[in-house]
């Protein structure tokens, strides 16, 4: 592909003299992390031009705009991306080799800029890529936490958390834009006093305050001129720290409003699908929601006069819940900033507004202490209190005299005030993030307000950017497939059924195969430098690669590993085909059953790995540190894909996804996205395994599941667990896994024993890997399967999704950007 944009010669100068100017060093003087800089800067140029070109656009052509708050943004590295948008890829790996660098090296210097904890926050950088790549005008909205999610080591087998200083080296790609900086104001109490328009005033005083700077990022469309932005919020103090006020008296409140400021940018909490209720944590919720809302509606109001119709121009998502404070950030701007009535604010709001829903989780559900909530942020919580009394006059009209209703559907009840029910009475949308979650959230979680407003939910299954993980992390099967079908598959994904020709073809079975192989050696190769383990890349690779959760079932995986350990021991002649069990997660830092899985999965592997009478029909592998860079070469190397989440429990899932456009079979339950993507390929191309989500409810509800059953009927599964406690596994130490066993066994111990039902699913389990083994076997077969899995991934890209957000949801006009020489 020729690129006009880059011109080599020009690019190499480029390069050359930006180690000069960032460094004073000559090329063969320079590391490598000064080349990335350099090379990273002289790729921005190009950046910008574009970038520039997307804000005239806009200017020119005034499109409404979606802003996506979220918290968490796990971008991932952006070098590599970058180029391959800028379609510039082939033409940089050539300039570096000429300079001689090598562009994966180079990359490897960048940091993961890790804003975000897991699926949440990589399917908000999915959805800027696509937005971006489809031409529709988007701002991100999150917060330049100075510390992304930790690094993980592993030491001794434990998981130990060290800091991540992304921003130590300086990141080329960012922009500080302190023209666009705004006041945050935290904490004193609110002052009536009368208006001149005979209305009231709301005026908050001896609060606190910091001063939000953003942070642009580029978001480079695929061959298409856009950059979108990313936004992310510095908090800087309003008032340095100066001598004077100490003088002045001011030094008490001069440190504060400077550790304010420090610390509240200073750490992303690193919990998945479970909220810790730190008041720090509402803090940075609110910080990067009041700059974010501040700054749309300042430039709506740089061009428009009527804020009345500020929703034609704008639009806000919620990613989860944790942006909700938007709506009363909103309604507080438009009452005491711009002097509407509540009517008035209130109509506008709920058009501007939407909300997306992640986990039905319980423990994932935001609620704030009252307390909290309105020390914190007083004006606000008065407007809250208004939204809650006026909605349960609504309630009240449609159920009259049912406190029971009220109590449960109140936005401030029990000493708490509960932001999805904020969300849901004030977001004009409500939508779930794959078909089956949405029924759950219709039908159970939020069934009180699918009555109320059914309207207002919808569906929206995830997806994934095809150009980060398969063009960009997978480039052989990449290059293999545009062989095939030609590269429309880069900006349609659907074009991949063409490949459906191909699979029963043994040259492009053989070809494909080959592919797999040759990212298995890759991947193997990272193992031996960062384990110290040999695996064989002829072995089943079977993977299980995200956060660690008991509801993602790590747990019931190993205790399936120890399950096939027993019987290859005790059956040495038994028929097995070598698998490769390779795990990678990371977990909460105060999470205690997900470290210690970490912990037993890496003992179980010190065991196996060191048995050399299995004939290394097994191994075990456990990835430290797993993130966005790594994840895209296990993706490629993957033979199997375990989605095994106890079923109702994995919103959607994204990893699935990325693992079937790989070309992995998936083993799975029917949960979360599995179930749309066994309608896509067929049941028969995965392997489908345990309870339904119908299944696991009702033992929920009736409470009528013991597994001490099982324990006590099959005997293999029993010998499993007294493993856990008989120091097999742990050099004699009877107590080292106690707690994993009596988390599924003790009912003193946990709400209820095995509450994600590991030993229930655990026979359906080992007979789905007894087909996985089986139909691995089958050399043509299992090509033909997983060639027909990235034949069926169409639907699963981002691109489709944002499609259906703008058609449904956000009502976007595309925009076409020219950039003029
Ligand atoms: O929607 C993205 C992703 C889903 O794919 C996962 O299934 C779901 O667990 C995850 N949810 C969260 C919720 N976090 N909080 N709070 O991360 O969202």
């Amino acid at each position: 592909m020729k690129n006009i944009l880059f011109d080599k010669k020009e690019f190499i100068k480029c390069v050359k003299e930006n180690v000069k100017t960032l460094y004073r060093k000559t090329m063969a003087e320079a590391s490598e992390q000064e080349v990335f800089q350099a090379v990273s800067y002289a790729v921005k140029d190009v950046i910008i031009d574009n970038w520039l070109a997307t804000q005239q656009t806009f200017d020119k052509e005034d499109p409404k705009m979606v802003y996506y708050m979220s918290m968490e943004f796990l971008m991932g590295r952006a070098l590599g991306n970058n180029l391959i948008n800028l379609t510039a890829y082939q033409e940089v790996k050539e300039a570096l080799d000429e300079l001689g660098f090598d562009l994966n090296t180079i990359e490897d210097q960048e940091p993961d800029p890790a804003l975000g904890n897991g699926g949440l926050g990589r399917l908000a950088a999915c959805f800027m890529e696509s937005l971006a790549t489809l031409g529709y005008p988007a701002y991100g909205c999150g917060i330049r936490y100075r510390y992304g999610m930790f690094k993980q080591k592993i030491k001794d087998g434990y998981q130990v958390e060290v800091p991540d200083n992304w921003l130590k080296n300086g990141y080329p790609f960012e922009l500080r834009r302190p023209e666009h900086s705004f006041e945050v104001k935290f904490g004193g109490y609110v002052q009536a006093e009368p208006a001149e328009n005979g209305r009231t005033k709301f005026i908050q005083k001896n609060y606190q305050s910091v001063l939000a700077v953003p942070y642009d990022m580029p978001i480079v469309g695929y061959n298409n001129n856009m950059v979108n932005t990313l936004m992310i919020w510095d908090a800087e103090p309003m008032e340095c720290f100066e001598l004077d006020s100490f003088d002045k008296g001011d030094y008490r409140k001069a440190v504060e409003q400077e550790n304010l400021a420090r610390n509240l940018v200073e750490v992303l909490y690193p919990n998945d699908n479970h909220i810790q209720g730190k008041e720090l944590r509402l803090k940075q919720q609110y910080f990067f929601v009041s700059a974010s809302v501040q700054r749309a509606v300042a430039r709506y109001k740089k061009y428009h006069p009527d804020i009345h119709k500020l929703y034609e121009k704008v639009t806000i998502q919620m990613n989860d819940t944790h942006p909700t404070v938007a709506v009363a950030e909103l309604m507080r701007i438009l009452l005491d900033d711009e002097g509407l009535t509540w009517d008035e604010a209130w109509a506008i709001t709920t058009k501007t507004c939407a909300y997306t829903n992640h986990t039905i989780m319980a423990e994932a559900l935001e609620k704030w202490p009252i307390e909290i909530f309105s020390r914190l942020l007083p004006r606000i919580y008065q407007i809250v209190e208004e939204i809650n009394r006026r909605f349960l006059l609504e309630v009240e009209e449609e159920y009259p005299g049912n406190q029971y209703k009220k109590d449960k559907m109140a936005i401030i009840h029990d000493g708490q005030v509960k932001m999805a029910h904020l969300a849901i009475v004030a977001g004009y949308s409500v939508n779930g993030v794959a078909r089956l979650h949405t029924e759950i959230l219709k039908n159970q979680e939020l069934k009180d307000f699918y009555e109320l407003y059914p309207e207002k939910f919808n569906n929206k299954t995830n997806g994934i950017t095809q150009r980060r993980f398969l063009y960009h992390g997978n480039p052989l099967l990449a290059e293999w497939v545009t062989n095939k079908i030609g590269n429309d598959w880069i900006t349609n994904l659907s074009h991949m059924e063409k490949l459906a020709v191909y699979v029963d073809d043994p040259k492009a079975q053989q070809e494909f195969m080959q592919i797999k192989y040759q990212n298995k050696l890759r991947l193997a190769k990272y193992i031996q430098e960062h384990n110290g383990i040999e695996v064989d890349p002829r072995s089943i690779f079977d993977v299980q690669v995200k956060r660690l959760h008991e509801y993602k079932r790590q747990l019931m995986n190993i205790l399936h590993v120890m399950y096939l350990y027993n019987k290859i021991k005790e059956h040495p002649e038994m028929e097995f085909y070598p698998r490769t069990f390779i795990f990678g997660a990371k977990a909460a830092a105060g999470y205690k059953n997900a470290k210690l899985t970490i912990k037993l999965i890496n003992s179980v592997a010190d065991v196996i790995n060191n048995d050399a009478s299995i004939d290394n029909k097994l191994k075990v592998v456990f990835i430290e540190d797993y993130k966005v860079s790594n994840a895209e070469w296990i993706f490629a190397a993957a033979d199997v894909s375990e989605q095994i989440s106890t079923a109702s429990k994995e919103a959607s899932g994204t990893g699935n996804m990325k693992f079937m456009l790989n070309g992995a079979a998936t083993i799975g339950t029917m949960d979360g996205a599995n179930v749309e993507m066994a309608e896509e390929v067929g049941k028969e191309n995965m392997f489908i395994f345990g309870m339904s989500s119908d299944e696991v409810i009702a033992h929920e509800q009736n409470r009528d599941y013991n597994p001490m059953d099982i324990f006590n009927q099959d005997q293999e599964i029993r010998q499993v667990l007294m493993q856990l406690i008989n120091g097999f596994y742990s050099g004699n130490d009877t107590e080292l896994f106690r707690d994993l066993y009596n988390s599924l066994l003790n009912t003193q111990c946990t709400q209820y024993a095995d509450t994600y039902f590991c030993l229930k699913d655990f026979r359906s389990y080992a007979e789905a890997q007894e087909r996985v083994e089986k139909a691995y076997r089958d050399e043509k077969g299992w090509a033909k399967l997983v060639m027909l899995n990235v034949a069926h991934v169409g639907k699963f890209s981002s691109d489709r999704t944002i499609q259906e957000y703008v058609d449904d949801i956000w009502h976007l006009d595309k925009v076409k950007v020219t950039v003029t020489e």
